[in-house]
C-alpha cells in the first residue's frame, strides 16, 4: 500500500507538497472544488454557514488540460505522484445531478475533463453522486483531549434551496437561504439511481478510452434521504449495485472507511474484505468515527469504533496495493491545527503499514 495526502484546492502549494513528502506520503489526491479554508490556521471540512461549503466556481483554469498538466508537473517536481482528482465542481454538473436542461452540455464537459485527465496522465477521478452532499455537520471538541472535529447530530432537515447542490452554491443569483427562490424538491431513490445509471452509461466508455478510473465515494452522512433527496450508497451492500450497473474496470470505488463505519447495519471489516477481494477499490479514505448515522463524531485514526490496524491488515491480505489517505482528521491544538492533525494521521498510518508489511 502507498501513503497519500489529500489536499484541498487552496492547499495545492509546493510547501504543502513538501509537507506531505516530509510526513512520509508518496502520493497526492487533489480535492479541487470547495473553499475549505477560513483564514490561515483553521481548515476543517465543516461549515455551519447556510451557503454550505461556498460558491462553486465554473471557470477555475485548473480544469483545462493545461491546468491539469501543470498541477501534475508541480506535484511531480516535489518527487510525488498525483494519484487522483477528487470531485467535479458542482458548477460543472448540477444539471447532471438534477436532471436539468443543461445536462447534455454538462455531460460533454465532464467527458472532456476525463479525456484531459487521461492525456495529462492523471488516472483516477473520485466523485460523489449526491444532491444534498455533505450537509448538516456540526463542529466541536468531540475528539480525544477536546480536539475539534466534525460530527452529525441528527439535525432538523430543510429542503435544498434553489441554486444549491452538493452543499455548494452554483447559482448565486438564485440562491437565497433566507428567502429561497424555490427548492430542489423531493428526489426519490428510483430517480437518483436512474440518473446515476445514465451517468455511468455515458461516462464509463469515455473513461475506459482515456485510461481513467471513475471512483465513487459513498454518501456521507449515509442516510436513505437527506434534505428530501434520496441517497445512493448508505449501506455497504449498495456498492454491489454500483458495480453491477457496469462491470468495467473503470467503474471503481473511492472507499471511505469512515463513511462505511457510520452506516447503520453495516460491518466495516466485512465490507473491506468483500470489495478489496473484488479488486474494486481505486483508493482508500482512512478515518475513524464514533457512532453511526444519524449520530456520530469523527475521531483520531487510532481512537474510534474501527480497529484501523485490523482494517489495514484485511486490505493487505487481499493484495490491495493502492493509495490510502487520511480523510479528515481532528484538529490538533497548536499553531498549525490542520497540518498537525494530518502529520499525526500520516505518521500513525506509516507506522501501521511498516508493521503490517513486515508480518
Ligand atoms: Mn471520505
Amino acid at each position: 500500500m502507498k501513503l497519500g495526502l489529500g489536499l484541498y484546492r487552496a492547499l495545492l502549494t509546493p510547501e504543502n507538497f513538501r509537507f506531505a513528502k516530509q510526513a512520509g506520503a508518496t502520493h497526492i489526491v487533489a480535492h479541487l472544488p470547495g473553499h475549505f479554508t477560513r483564514g490561515d490556521a483553521k481548515i476543517i471540512t465543516s461549515d455551519n454557514a447556510q451557503a454550505g461549503f461556498g460558491i462553486s466556481e465554473a471557470d477555475d483554469p485548473i480544469w483545462t488540460y493545461e491546468g491539469l498538466r501543470d498541477l501534475k508537473e508541480r506535484v511531480n517536481a516535489e518527487g510525488l505522484v498525483l494519484e487522483a482528482l477528487e470531485n467535479f465542481a458542482p458548477a460543472h454538473w448540477y444539471d447532471v445531478l438534477l436532471d436539468g436542461p443543461q445536462r447534455a452540455e454538462q455531460m460533454a464537459h465532464l467527458k472532456q475533463i476525463i479525456r484531459d485527465m487521461g492525456r495529462a496522465g492523471i488516472h483516477t477521478m473520485g466523485y460523489c453522486f449526491t444532491l444534498a452532499g455533505v450537509w448538516g455537520r456540526t463542529e466541536g471538541p468531540y475528539s480525544r483531549g477536546g480536539a475539534h472535529s466534525v460530527g452529525f447530530e441528527n439535525p432538523p432537515q430543510t429542503p435544498i434551496p434553489a441554486g444549491m447542490v452538493w452543499n455548494m452554491v452554483y447559482d448565486p443569483d438564485r440562491f437565497n437561504p433566507d428567502d429561497p427562490q424555490g427548492t430542489v424538491g423531493v428526489v426519490t431513490a428510483e430517480q437518483i439511481w436512474q440518473r446515476y445509471a445514465a451517468f455511468l452509461d455515458e461516462m464509463v466508455p469515455v473513461a475506459e478510452e482515456a485510461g481513467v478510473k471513475l471512483a465513487l465515494h459513498p454518501d456521507d452522512p449515509p442516510l436513505p434521504t437527506l434534505r428530501d433527496t434520496a441517497r445512493l450508497v448508505y449501506h455497504p451492500d449498495h456498492f454491489q449495485r454500483v458495480i453491477d450497473l457496469n462491470p468495467s474496470p473503470s467503474n471503481t470505488l473511492e472507499f471511505c472507511i469512515g463513511t462505511i463505519s457510520e452506516m447503520p447495519g453495516g460491518d466495516v471489516y466485512a465490507a473491506i474484505d468483500r470489495y478489496s477481494q473484488a479488486e474494486r477499490l481505486a483508493y482508500v479514505h482512512l478515518r475513524n468515527v464514533q457512532g453511526k448515522a444519524p449520530n456520530y463524531h469523527e475521531m483520531f485514526v487510532d481512537d474510534g469504533d474501527t480497529d484501523m490496524l485490523r482494517a489495514l491488515r484485511i486490505l493487505h491480505k487481499n493484495g490491495f496495493d493502492g493509495v490510502i489517505i487520511p480523510d479528515h482528521t481532528p484538529l490538533l491544538e497548536c499553531a498549525a491545527p490542520w497540518h498537525a492533525g494530518m502529520a499525526y494521521a500520516l505518521g500513525w498510518m506509516k507506522a501501521a503499514l511498516t508493521v503490517i508489511e513486515s508480518e
